[in-house]
């Protein structure tokens, strides 16, 4: 059923489901159906822009590949449809028949930052607390464990303290490991907004569009960027380009981060940057004599093998020079998938919803009461990783797997390895959109999910925004929103009573509200979904005292950005400096495997393993139809390849081929390849920081060849 609420609406505005800008679009519906979409001119956001995925976001719901009813591998392989009695029950009884023959933890679940918040909070539970399963994580692994744990450990929250006017209020942006113009496009229109003609620093290995774009690029050698922030660290000390006063009140740990940076010289940062001396010394200047320095960071840091290290290198260059709090300032971590922020929050996952602590009795209490559960049924620990899950499998104490929402078989690294472990499965459960991916091919019971626009529910976007996703269209045949599936398993598992209390996903927010309450993400003052849409989304946090007593309808300010007091989320108020001696990669170019490949982004038609995007005809018009690598001019000619040309590439792990870009935007020696296409992963090497555990997708060791046989 349509809600009512917006059945005869003629427009009405929902959040982006695809990348974590969240813009809203506006859907025009005819007969209770979106038929076509815009961005919404008034939404605080993305004021009247989108990029084309927003523009083209129904095409992947009318894909003919839609699952429309729950299907069953037979023995002979052959999908046979079922309906959702048997399927979960079929669900319930073979999960439970696994846990009994090999214990409850031999049970995995792999979730997504690409559903609502309602949602994966009832995954997180159903999961953790009514299936008994240990083992939880979600593709935010891939994406955002690092920003998570180094915020957690620097602020002591996991809290990204900026808005989006930062944007247009800061004279010097530094972007490191940040391609915006093609994976936030809405982000950079924010950029080009700001009206002080601002110093924009991009600090990335290859010219990406962005760099083409900024004042200044600094082409660092890959994975050299701790050595350079830590050099900065050390030249700002040694100029006096610091904030005393800043670090005194309100900072952690400056004695011994200062004494630690005096060994990051100038000749040391030039020999592991590879960095001109005038450039490093413009940034350091830049970075001096900034007013209001900003500081942003995506995955070229969070994804490495000192990943954790390497963002807070950045979070200590903000506490450094004060410029934290204060319009045009912060560091800065950017989001990667609409819901990514809703997963480090309430997926239940690594923390106990609301970021609190597993290990902690007092936490698990107050959740208990708040969903009614025996404090008992929450777990004392945190579960596997999503690289010990992998290794869980291959060495057989994992044999039964829950795939929701994402696509583990092309976008993990190290394919092969997943693969492997995918076939080894006793029992796998898919649940996606379609029964085309990559994953499916492996499931033995694949569940049909309604998409983005086919359900209700909030995201939460980069700048900590709640923002209400609508159902604009029905979902194909028996294809149910991914909360009410949990509800039907919840049901066939028979978890007690307490799933009552998850009846809807507006009864969902409440919980989720009751759990934020005295948090710093507390949202108890969004009084209900039709306040988030009036009000265009709103930030944490909204306590409920916040609102003003004298107005009848209390609204927050539109941007809002995070300790504009200063005062930090450890006990004792103070943001802490935290660093730790770079290490070398573990994979380093060889002669026989003598270049380093860096993964990443390609277009902004191109969402992911492409399930999605590829389903649109106008976004496939805009992005390449196969693998390509990007090759620096004098290596190509070396090797005498053109481009256009089939070449071979092989890392220790595969041999894989694609078309060669000849293209300068690549450093010699340094070889790109989009993550859109399945290759890219055959070559990578499963490498993790020990911190965040997530994994290092940008680097790894391979030679590439003139191909004298063109790929069948
Ligand atoms: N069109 C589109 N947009 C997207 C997505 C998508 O799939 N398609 N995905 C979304 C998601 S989930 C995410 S997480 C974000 C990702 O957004 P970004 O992180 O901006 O995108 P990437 O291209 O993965 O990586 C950014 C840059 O890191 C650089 N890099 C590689 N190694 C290093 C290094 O050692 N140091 C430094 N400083 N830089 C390095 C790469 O050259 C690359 O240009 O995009 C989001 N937006
Ligand atoms: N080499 C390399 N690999 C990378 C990266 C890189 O930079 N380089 N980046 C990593 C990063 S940052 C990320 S975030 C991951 C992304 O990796 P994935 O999460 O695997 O990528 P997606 O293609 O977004 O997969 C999402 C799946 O969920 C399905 N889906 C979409 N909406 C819904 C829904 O509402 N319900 C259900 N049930 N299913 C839905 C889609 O059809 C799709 O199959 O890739 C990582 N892999
Ligand atoms: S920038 Fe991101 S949120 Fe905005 S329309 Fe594009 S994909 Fe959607
Ligand atoms: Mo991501």
């Amino acid at each position: 059923m349509m809600p009512q609420r917006f059945e005869t609406d003629s427009t009405t505005t929902l959040v982006c489901g695809f990348c974590s800008t969240g813009c809203g679009l506006t859907a025009h519906m005819r007969d209770g159906e979106a038929i076509h979409l815009t961005p919404a001119a008034q939404y605080p956001v993305n004021l009247g822009m989108a990029c084309p995925k927003g523009w083209e976001s129904l095409a992947p719901l009318a894909a003919s590949d839609r699952m429309s009813t729950p299907l069953v591998r037979d023995r002979s392989g052959q999908l046979t449809p079922v309906s959702w009695s048997k399927a979960a029950a079929q669900f319930a009884s073979v999960f439970k028949g696994i846990q009994a023959r090999w214990g409850t933890e031999s049970i995995a679940c792999l979730s997504t930052g690409q559903m609502t918040t309602e949602e994966m909070a009832l995954l997180g539970c159903l999961f953790r607390f009514g299936m008994r399963g240990t083992h939880y994580d979600s593709n935010t692994r891939q994406c955002m464990a690092t920003s998570h744990v180094a915020y957690k450990q620097s602020f002591g929250f996991d809290a990204p303290p900026f808005c989006y006017s930062d944007f247009e209020q800061s004279d010097v942006l530094v972007f490191v490991g940040s391609n915006v113009c093609v994976a936030h496009p809405i982000l950079w229109q924010r950029v080009l907004r700001n009206e002080k003609a601002p110093l924009i620093i991009v600090v990335d290995p290859r010219k990406t569009e962005t760099a083409m774009n900024a004042t200044m690029h600094l082409p660092i050698l890959p994975k050299s960027d701790l050595v350079l922030l830590y050099g900065t660290a050390r030249a700002l000390l040694a100029r006096d380009a610091v904030d005393s006063g800043f670090i005194r009140d309100h900072t952690a740990g400056f004695d011994q981060f200062a004494a630690f940076a005096q060994s990051f010289t100038e000749e040391m940062v030039l020999k592991h940057t590879g960095l001109e001396r005038a450039d490093f010394e413009q940034f350091i200047n830049a970075i001096a004599s900034g007013k209001r320095v900003s500081f942003w960071w995506t995955m070229g840091v969070n994804q490495g093998h000192e990943s954790t290290r390497t963002a807070q290198a950045l979070i200590n260059l903000a506490l450094l020079t004060g410029n934290i709090g204060k319009p045009g300032t912060g560091a800065n971590s950017i989001t990667g998938q609409c819901n990514a922020m809703g997963s480090r929050l309430f997926a239940n996952a690594t923390s106990l919803l609301g970021g609190r602590d597993f290990a902690d009795a007092a936490h698990r209490d107050k959740v208990a009461g708040i969903l009614g559960l025996p404090a008992a049924a929450i777990p004392e620990k945190k579960g596997f990783a999503y690289d010990q899950i992998i290794d869980g499998i291959h060495d057989g104490s994992i044999k039964g797997l829950w795939v929701v929402a994402t696509n583990s078989a092309h976008s993990w690294i190290q394919q092969e390895s997943a693969l492997e472990a995918l076939k080894k499965l006793e029992f796998l459960v898919v649940q996606d959109l379609y029964s085309t991916t990559e994953t499916a091919a492996f499931a033995h019971l694949l569940l049909p999910a309604a998409g983005w626009g086919e359900k209700e529910g909030t995201l939460i976007n980069s700048e900590r925004r709640l923002g209400l996703v609508k159902q604009i269209r029905r979902a194909p045949g028996q294809a149910l929103s991914d909360f009410r599936i949990f509800q039907i398993i919840a049901e066939a598992w028979n978890v007690g009573p307490w799933r009552h209390r998850w009846s809807s996903p507006e009864a969902a927010f409440e919980l989720l509200k009751e759990l934020s309450r005295d948090l710093p993400c507390d949202f108890t003052g969004i009084q209900s979904y039709e306040m988030l849409d009036a009000c265009g989304g709103i930030q944490w946090p909204w306590p409920d005292h916040a609102a003003s007593p004298d107005t009848s309808s209390p609204r927050p300010a539109v941007e809002r950005r995070l300790f504009e007091d200063f005062n930090f989320y450890h006990d004792d108020g103070r943001a802490q400096f935290v660093f730790d001696n770079p290490t070398p990669p573990p994979e380093t170019p060889s002669p026989e495997f003598p270049f380093i490949l860096l993964t990443g982004r390609g277009t902004s038609a191109q969402w992911h393993t492409l399930t999605r995007t590829s389903k649109s005809d106008m976004l496939r018009r805009l992005s390449p139809d196969s693998v390509y690598v990007e090759i620096n001019p004098l290596d190509a000619s070396a090797l005498g390849i053109q481009s256009g040309l089939k070449v071979q590439l092989a890392s220790r792990r595969a041999t894989v081929f694609a078309t060669a870009l000849v293209t300068s935007s690549v450093q010699r020696g340094q070889l790109f390849m989009p993550m859109h296409f399945r290759e890219t992963n055959q070559l990578t090497l499963q490498v993790v920081d020990p911190h965040s555990r997530q994994p290092s997708y940008k680097y790894c060791a391979v030679q590439v060849l003139r191909s004298a046989i063109r790929e069948a």
